[in-house]
């Protein structure tokens, strides 16, 4: 089985983008059990793109659409690395889900793996100044699942980082939670892009507070990125280039 087989299998279950990761580069990533990557060679990486109706009405914090579109969209990803998985083990490879957005731990924050790691790896986009990833696709505006196979794919190639002198995400932050620092590659921990309880803290609120929101979302650096408002050809504030 080989990678056009595979991408094109995702995409008609509906995945935006999709790449694969050489496990290689991830060497030393924290996982949830620490040997999760020992029978896996490569990581497909799957990203749907969230519809901009939903994104487009976020002005400082998450609204009830988006927190319908959130759990559909995690749905529907899970969906898919399922049936990929499916169809990896139906050609007698081994294959493992990852799902969407589990969280094992509420005080630590992690899950079993990064999918934004991988997606990274697997050049789906690269890490923004708000730890999202931004794919030149979509701009952050996607969500990501993980499958880990055995099987021998040809890794794509990460891409390079293109936030240069932009600040939007950190300007329209509502807690002033991203330090607008930027990175080559990848920021080594979390605390060297954000002020990281700022941000915990006002998902946290925004679940407790906010009527109709139940998990910790905000989506406010994600309607903020102009890469994601660049198809529909402007940036935030109406100039083209404003990115
Ligand atoms: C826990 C969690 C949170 C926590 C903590 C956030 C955080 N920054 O870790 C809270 C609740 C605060 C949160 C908030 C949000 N989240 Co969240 N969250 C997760 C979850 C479930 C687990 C992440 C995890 O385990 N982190 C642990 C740390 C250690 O990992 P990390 O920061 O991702 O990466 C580390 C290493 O992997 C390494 N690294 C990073 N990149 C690379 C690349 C390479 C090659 C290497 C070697 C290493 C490396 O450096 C990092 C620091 O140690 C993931 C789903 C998943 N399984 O990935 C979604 C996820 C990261 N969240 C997502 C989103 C969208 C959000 C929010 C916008 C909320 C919302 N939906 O409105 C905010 C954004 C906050 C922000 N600016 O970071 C998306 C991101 C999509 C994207 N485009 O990037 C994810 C991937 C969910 C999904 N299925 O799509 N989230």
């Amino acid at each position: 089985m080989d990678n056009r087989e595979i991408k094109g299998f995702a995409r008609d279950m509906g995945a935006d983008l999709v790449g694969v990761a050489d496990l290689a580069l991830l060497e030393g990533i924290q996982t949830e059990p620490t040997d999760l990557l020992k029978n896996y060679k490569r990581a497909i990486s799957i990203g749907i793109r969230l519809a901009d109706g939903v994104i487009e009405p976020i002005e400082d914090r998450p609204t009830a659409l988006y927190q319908q579109h959130y759990l559909k969209v995690n749905a529907l990803l899970d969906d898919i690395a399922l049936r990929v998985s499916q169809y990896i083990q139906q050609n007698k490879a081994v294959a493992l889900p990852i799902p969407a957005s589990q969280l094992l731990n509420r005080e630590e924050w992690f899950s079993y793996i990064s999918h934004k790691a991988i997606a990274i790896a697997a050049g789906i986009g690269w890490q923004g100044k708000s730890l999202l990833v931004v794919s030149p696709e979509y701009g952050p505006r996607i969500r990501l699942v993980t499958v880990l196979t055995d099987l021998s794919l040809k890794p794509d190639k990460p891409i390079r980082n293109r936030c240069g002198k932009c600040s939007s995400c950190t300007d329209a932050c509502p807690v002033q939670a991203i330090k607008n620092v930027n990175t080559k590659w990848h920021y080594s921990d979390r605390d060297e892009a954000l002020f990281f309880e700022r941000c915990v803290e006002r998902v946290t609120k925004n679940a407790v507070e906010l009527p109709f929101i139940e998990s910790p979302i905000c989506g406010v650096c994600i309607r903020a990125c102009p890469w994601g408002a660049r198809k529909r050809g402007r940036g935030l504030n109406g100039n083209e280039n404003s990115y």
